[in-house]
């Protein structure tokens, strides 16, 4: 159950947006189910980040054409997130600050990720960016942001996972709780994005 005890952001904290892009919005390639309505909520945050000069990371799927997770290669997934083209591009009404720091994963054929950190510089950028605990919301629920999560959790940041600024695949139905299930045995704590401070 989340706590309803509000939280104001503060030194220490970082956002760290998952996968909001395109592709994983109704009408991309591979559509995530109400992946929209993360959006006003992930605003609401960004703003809230933004005017404390907290540090905010997105990370994004950049994947070239012929990439091993495309069903082309054998791989599980329609072709999406392939890099420059306007699927991996973040939505248009996503509010990123100029100055927000962008973290490509899966970028070469032979090598997927579903964590943000996986072959990525993250941890470095986040420790250099001083951040300790990370407010996570994004796509999806059941894939990426439950790997990022993990790995987040394994390296020793205190995690807040965004209720309502996420949503799952559901390859299966029942994979995105199962996914929030897991992520709070982990220890992340789950929040709803209106208990965060304006
Ligand atoms: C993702 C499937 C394939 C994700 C990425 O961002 O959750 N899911 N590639
Ligand atoms: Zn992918």
């Amino acid at each position: 159950m989340p706590s309803d005890a509000p939280t104001t952001p503060r030194a220490g904290d970082a956002l760290l947006l998952v996968d909001v892009q395109n592709d994983f919005l109704p009408g991309g390639n591979l559509a995530v189910s109400h992946g929209d309505e993360i959006i006003p909520p992930l605003n609401r945050l960004i703003q809230s980040f933004s005017r404390r000069s907290l540090p905010i990371f997105a990370t994004r799927d950049w994947h070239p054409p012929q990439h091993c997770s495309f069903h082309e290669q054998a791989g599980p997934w329609p072709p999406h997130c392939v890099a420059g083209t306007q699927g991996a591009a973040f939505p248009a009404n996503l509010a990123l600050p100029h100055d927000t720091a962008i973290v490509s994963k899966a970028t070469t054929v032979d090598q997927d990720a579903y964590s943000g950190f996986g072959g990525t510089e993250l941890h470095y950028q986040l420790r250099g960016a001083g951040a300790r605990r990370l407010f996570v919301g994004g796509l999806a629920t059941d894939y990426c942001v439950l790997n990022t999560v993990r790995d987040a959790v394994a390296k020793g940041y205190e995690v807040l996972l965004l209720t309502d600024a996420v949503r799952a695949v559901d390859v299966q139905p029942g994979d995105g709780d199962r996914a929030v299930d897991e992520m709070q045995k982990l220890g992340a704590s789950l929040i709803a994005s209106a208990q965060v401070a304006d």
